[in-house]
């Protein structure tokens, strides 16, 4: 995989003297009130809930108005075996992530069955929709590869019974204190091609935190074997906490921050590249500093899906 660093802003003295960064810093500000006015909840929490203190008042301020969760357990039988969620739940609040739960091998084929089966979006484009087995041909037209190729997945039976599994759910609403509500999930297969920083920072292939709510919960599952060259999943252990406070005011846009000055500030021996075969699951603390590798040998076919305490709605729409 070829990268171009060309279009990365080298210092902030180079993005001072840029026009280009007067455009951003309006359409930051455009985006910011579009967001303050059609959805405050959003715009609200996004501005809080970068500052750990924030989000641990929240977090004790709602365990003390006396939550549900814990009354939330299994009452159908879940596709998972011998899953100790009492650990999963502890290393997502030490690390910051768990790596290791396993999708059974029938709901792998499942999935894989559904992707072959059904369209879907090259560049996560509405214009370029085909079934995955035309993709060559698409590209071939198009005189240009596809990064990535998304799909809906509403209509995945094997998905939706994965996001309402009392396993899953059960980890989800005890890490959150509260009953969970999923608010996003993603089936996307990403290709070995040559990309721009602006490209993988579009494709959260930069170490980025999400901030999705004052708590939110990941579950990524490889569809297809990952190593270190084939999109493996990064994070940062314990990066979830103590975030240098200029990170934590910066909140979503530490994106734009080069990632060797983000592993220099946490520790190159806390960089962990979670790698496993098709079914290898990770749970995950989207505070914690994290990206997906940029698939340099093969592709990679990637499940996650996330819960939160509240649901604001379309949370990419004014990012
Ligand atoms: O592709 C990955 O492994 C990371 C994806 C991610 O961090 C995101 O979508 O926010
Ligand atoms: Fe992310």
């Amino acid at each position: 995989m070829v990268t171009s660093s060309v279009d990365r802003p080298q210092s902030i003295l180079d993005k001072l003297s840029s026009q280009k960064c007067w455009v951003k810093f309006a359409d930051y500000f455009g985006r910011s009130f579009a967001c303050m006015t059609q959805n405050p909840g959003l715009f609200f929490m996004r501005k809080l809930s970068r500052l750990e203190v924030m989000r641990d008042i929240f977090y004790y301020f709602q365990a003390f108005l006396g939550s549900k969760s814990e009354a939330i357990q299994a009452q159908t039988s879940s596709i998972f075996q011998n899953v100790d969620v009492d650990k999963i739940v502890q290393s997502i609040r030490d690390d910051g992530y768990f790596p290791g739960i396993e999708l059974p091998s029938d709901v792998v084929q499942e999935v894989l069955e559904y992707a072959h089966a059904t369209p879907c979006f090259g560049d996560r484009k509405p214009e370029h929709q085909f079934l995955i087995s035309e993709k060559e041909t698409v590209e071939a037209e198009l005189g240009k590869p596809f990064l990535c190729c998304s799909y809906v997945a509403e209509d995945c039976p094997a998905i939706v019974q994965l996001i309402n599994d009392p396993v899953i759910q059960a980890i989800a609403a005890k890490f959150l204190g509260a009953p969970p509500k999923c608010i996003g999930k993603d089936l996307l297969w990403s290709y070995p091609t040559s990309t721009t920083w602006t490209q993988q920072l579009h494709m959260a292939q930069v170490f980025h935190y999400d901030l999705d709510d004052y708590r939110s919960i990941k579950f990524f599952f490889y569809l297809t074997d990952v190593d270190e060259s084939s999109g493996a999943h990064v994070c940062i252990r314990g990066s979830h906490r103590n975030k240098k406070l200029i990170h934590q005011f910066m909140g979503q846009r530490c994106a734009s921050i080069p990632d060797e000055k983000i592993v220099a500030a946490y520790g190159a021996e806390n960089v962990v590249a979670v790698c496993g075969n098709a079914g290898f699951g990770l749970v995950e603390d989207p505070n914690c500093f994290h990206k997906g590798n940029p698939p340099a040998t093969q592709e990679r076919f990637l499940l996650q899906f996330q819960y939160a305490i509240h649901d604001y709605g379309d949370i990419r729409a004014f990012s």
